[in-house]
C-alpha cells in the first residue's frame, strides 16, 4: 500500500506543563521508525513546549485555528501564527468543536482553506452521530461535511489533508466502530472523492479513523484496506499510545 500509516494523538483538553513534558519524552524514548508517520495535538497552551521538546520523526499538531490571519478574535489562533511558531499541522472539524462550539460545516471549510493557505497540513474530522446512523444517512451527512470542503479548495491542497472519520457514537465511549464498519465507510468516503476530486486525490488521501481506538483494537482496524490510520483520543494520554503508532508494522 502506498499510501504512508498516519497516527494523530488528541491530547482535547487535558494535561499539564509536567504531563505533556513526560508524554513527549516517553515518545521520544519510544524510538519511533518514521514509518507510520506521528503527529501528536495538546493544548494550544502546550504548543509551543511541546515544539521544543519533541524529536523527529515525531509532529506536532494544533487542536483548532482561526479563519482570520490576525485581529479581533479573543482567545483564538491565526494559522499564520501556527505556522510562525513552527506547528506544521491542525485539526479541523472535530466533531466536539462542531457540537459544543458552533464549528459549522461552512466555518469547517473556512478553517481548513485558511489553514491551507497559511501553510498547514490538516487533520480534517468528519463523522455522523448515532441518530444519523440509524437513519441510514452515515454517507449522506459525511458527504455533506465533506463537499463543503471540496468546494471550497483546489485539487493540489488535498495533498495537505488526512481525513479523519470519526463516528460521534464512537468518540470517548468505548463503543469502536468494528473494523467492518469503519472500512465501509472510508471506502465509499474514497470513492465519492474520486468523483468529486479526482482519483489521484482519492487513491493518494490518507483516510484515517478516530473513535475509541486502543490498544487492543488498534491491529485489527489497521489491517483494512482504506484505514489509512487513526486519531486517538483518550488513549493517546497512555502508554498504549506506542502500541498505536506501532499498529500498522
Ligand atoms: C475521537 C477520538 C480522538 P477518543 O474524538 O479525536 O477520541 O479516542 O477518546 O474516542
Amino acid at each position: 500500500q502506498s499510501r504512508q500509516f498516519f497516527v494523530g494523538g488528541n491530547f482535547k483538553m487535558n494535561g499539564s506543563v509536567k504531563s505533556v513534558s513526560d508524554l513527549i519524552k516517553g515518545m521520544n524514548e519510544a524510538k519511533l521508525d518514521g514509518k507510520t508517520e506521528v503527529v501528536v495535538a495538546p493544548p494550544a497552551l502546550y504548543l509551543l513546549q511541546a515544539s521544543k521538546e519533541v524529536q523527529p520523526p515525531i509532529q506536532i499538531s494544533a487542536q483548532n485555528c482561526h479563519t482570520a490571519a490576525y485581529g479581533a478574535f479573543t482567545g483564538e489562533i491565526a494559522p499564520a501564527q501556527l505556522v510562525d511558531a513552527q506547528i506544521p499541522w491542525v485539526i479541523i472539524g472535530h466533531s466536539e468543536r462542531r457540537q459544543m462550539f458552533g464549528d459549522t460545516v461552512e466555518f469547517v471549510a473556512d478553517k481548513t482553506k485558511a489553514a491551507v493557505e497559511a501553510g498547514l497540513k490538516v487533520i480534517l474530522c468528519i463523522g455522523e452521530t448515532l441518530e444519523e446512523r440509524k437513519g441510514d444517512k452515515t454517507d449522506e451527512v459525511n458527504q455533506r461535511q465533506l463537499q463543503s470542503v471540496v468546494d471550497v479548495l483546489d485539487e493540489k491542497a488535498w495533498s495537505d489533508i488526512v481525513i479523519a472519520y470519526e463516528p460521534v457514537w464512537a468518540i470517548g465511549t468505548g463503543l469502536t466502530a468494528t473494523p467492518q464498519q469503519a472500512q465501509e465507510v472510508h471506502a465509499s468516503l474514497r470513492k465519492w472523492m474520486a468523483g468529486k476530486v479526482s482519483q489521484e486525490v482519492a487513491d493518494k488521501i490518507r483516510i484515517i479513523y478516530g473513535g475509541s481506538v486502543n490498544g487492543k483494537n488498534c491491529r485489527e482496524l489497521a489491517k483494512e484496506a482504506d484505514i489509512d490510520g487513526f486519531l486517538v483520543g483518550g488513549a493517546s494520554i497512555k502508554p498504549e499510545f506506542i502500541d498505536i503508532c506501532k499498529a500498522a508494522e
